[in-house]
């Protein structure tokens, strides 16, 4: 059977500081301001915060691109501040987990700043350098943010890697230097009783050697095009080992690494009880199913339930009982999940949101709930361009033009998937700027939607979205089936519904789903290994009473969502 760990039963809500809650009315969240919500993030349920980068950054990736490991943003906060955020998270039973990214610094780094200034600088070799012919690129790779990975440096009339934005230079890891480095930042806030850590991008961090041009099948496309050589690189597994053995190990601390270009099969392996490197990972084949197949995340479809169904019933089955996975329909990076696998208006609004909320929290693996995903957050939509401020979606719009595309259609793209969308300000309330700051502005405008949308009105309203998450971590607490009993999709084929049962020895869960804005009817024909036994609905998102002999089929409603254990 499954291996009991703490970390499986864990519960994880991230926070994007920056737009999470300002305390000081200059627009920006902060370290004062998440402290003031703690006792909003208790009340969920939650088990754990996941912190996005609160580390000095000159905000070129708005703190992906790290200046100094050891040190807080000053228009964060201060590292007084930051021990208050840790022991009043403590002090209510929430553990911390910080972000460690490590596949790059900022250009702003002191490592950088030495290593640039000539090629016998000590610091040189903490990255990574080419000399190429006049006019030509050391080879053919584009960046996850648009435009050749190369850049140029004057001094040492050298180019240097940048996977993601010029201002993040990789970090050459196949240097033991940097390997120590890296050990040293993680041991630094380990020692300070963090509780587990989320590793950015972390499967880019070994290159093939001689970093050869990669065979271009599809040039729009990023992750699956020039990642053949950086995505899970000959030495990841024997570096990452080196780090889990004498940090990780070291201290009472869970994993996530962040995993783009993966398969369930490197998944397995990464996250492997025994010889694994991570506790858990994120895959991103679940959002990457809404592109065109040539195209880039940008060139937007709606996602079809085939895929949903095909994508997450892979996942949960083979991963295996030696691996874990995690669960998450939002972050930082990624469009609002009721706008982008439900609807966005209205009555469907809250319906939808509450069946994907249900559909995703009971699978197995570790569930990440991503700031405002609780109440229903919505996408942002922008007049212009103008508006947006994400990197990737500003590199993207300005390439795409000089390239010819025409407005409208990235316009469409951009206002569906650009990072900006889980950006937006929290919507705490129906005041000014939503309650997020007491300012004239914030740093991205808030949505305009937060006036009907927003935490104040959740909690009035015994019908939110927000009671629902409340009462799905609650059942989740209660029944630990919905931690380790094993997954099955029934009713596979069905076109409306994603049904599946978790099974342990004494109890099953039974979770239905209908994705679809119309009626469904699903049978459960024989065979599906349904128990017998006593049967009690938890959960349903239509408040009149609930259909009851679900085991058979059921009748069910537009974003329909149902919830029944039997013993
Ligand atoms: O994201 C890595 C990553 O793959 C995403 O940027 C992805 O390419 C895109 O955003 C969605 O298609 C991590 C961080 O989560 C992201 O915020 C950083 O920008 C990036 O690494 C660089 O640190
Ligand atoms: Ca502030």
């Amino acid at each position: 059977t499954e291996q009991v760990k703490w970390w499986k039963e864990l519960v994880v809500y991230q926070v994007y500081p920056r737009s999470y809650k300002d305390s000081n009315g200059d627009g920006v969240g902060d370290i004062g301001g998440l402290i003031q919500s703690l006792d909003y993030i208790q009340s969920l349920g939650v088990d754990a915060i996941w912190l996005s980068p609160v580390y000095p950054s000159p905000n070129e990736d708005n703190g992906y691109d790290i200046s100094d490991y050891c040190d807080i943003q000053p228009e964060f906060g201060t590292m007084q501040q930051w021990e208050t955020f840790l022991a009043e998270s403590h002090r209510r039973g929430l553990k911390v987990v910080m972000d460690i990214v490590v596949n790059h610094t900022s250009d702003q780094h002191n490592w950088f700043k030495e290593a640039r200034k000539s090629k016998d600088n000590p610091y040189h070799d903490y990255y990574i350098w080419r000399t190429a012919e006049e006019g030509k690129l050391p080879n053919n790779w584009q960046s996850f943010f648009s435009g050749t990975v190369w850049q140029y440096n004057e001094a040492t009339s050298e180019y240097y890697l940048h996977l993601f934005a010029k201002g993040q230079p990789d970090l050459n890891w196949e240097n033991p230097k940097v390997r120590e480095e890296v050990k040293k930042v993680i041991e630094f806030w380990a020692k300070k009783g963090v509780d587990g850590f989320r590793l950015d991008v972390i499967n880019v961090i070994s290159k093939t050697p001689g970093l050869p041009d990669a065979s271009i099948k599809n040039p729009s496309d990023m992750f699956h095009w020039a990642g053949e050589h950086f995505f899970n690189g000959p030495k990841f597994i024997e570096w990452m080992t080196d780090v889990r053995k004498n940090v990780f190990d070291r201290y009472k601390v869970f994993t996530v690494g962040e995993t783009p270009g993966v398969t369930p099969a490197h998944g397995k392996q990464y996250t492997h009880s025994v010889d694994g490197v991570v506790n858990m990972i994120f895959q991103f084949e679940l959002v990457g199913i809404d592109q065109k197949p040539d195209g880039s995340k940008f060139d937007h479809v709606p996602a079809k339930l085939e895929d949903v169904k095909r994508v997450t019933n892979k996942w949960q089955l083979e991963i295996g009982r030696d691996g874990w996975n995690s669960n998450y329909l939002e972050n930082h990076d990624q469009p609002r999940s009721v706008s982008r696998y439900g609807r966005d208006v209205g009555e469907e609004r809250i319906l939808s949101a509450k069946m994907l909320a249900a559909w995703y929290l009971f699978l197995k693996g570790t569930p990440y709930i991503y700031q405002g995903q609780e109440i229903g957050m919505t996408n942002v939509v922008f007049p212009s361009i103008k508006d947006y401020n994400d990197v990737e979606t500003l590199n993207y719009y300005k390439e795409a033009r000089e390239m010819g595309r025409e407005e409208g259609d990235l316009m469409y793209g951009i206002r569906n998937k650009s990072r900006d969308n889980a950006r937006t300000p929290m919507q705490w309330n129906a005041s000014n700027h939503a309650g997020f700051t007491s300012g004239e502005s914030s740093w991205l405008s808030v949505n305009p939607n937060y006036t009907e949308i927003n935490v104040a009105s959740a909690e009035s309203d015994s019908n939110s979205i927000l009671h629902f998450y409340r009462k799905i971590l609650t059942l989740r607490k209660e029944n630990k089936v919905a931690i380790y009993g094993d997954y099955n999709i029934i009713a596979e084929e069905h076109p409306q519904v994603f049904a599946y049962t978790r099974t342990s020895e004494e109890k099953q869960l039974l979770v239905c789903a209908n994705f679809s804005d119309r009626e469904a009817a699903v049978e459960f024909g024989e065979g599906q290994n349904l128990y017998g036994g006593a049967e009690k609905v938890l959960l349903d998102n239509y408040s009149h009473a609930s259909p009851s002999q679900i085991r058979k089929g059921l009748k069910m409603k537009p974003y329909q969502v149902v919830v029944a254990i039997y013993d």
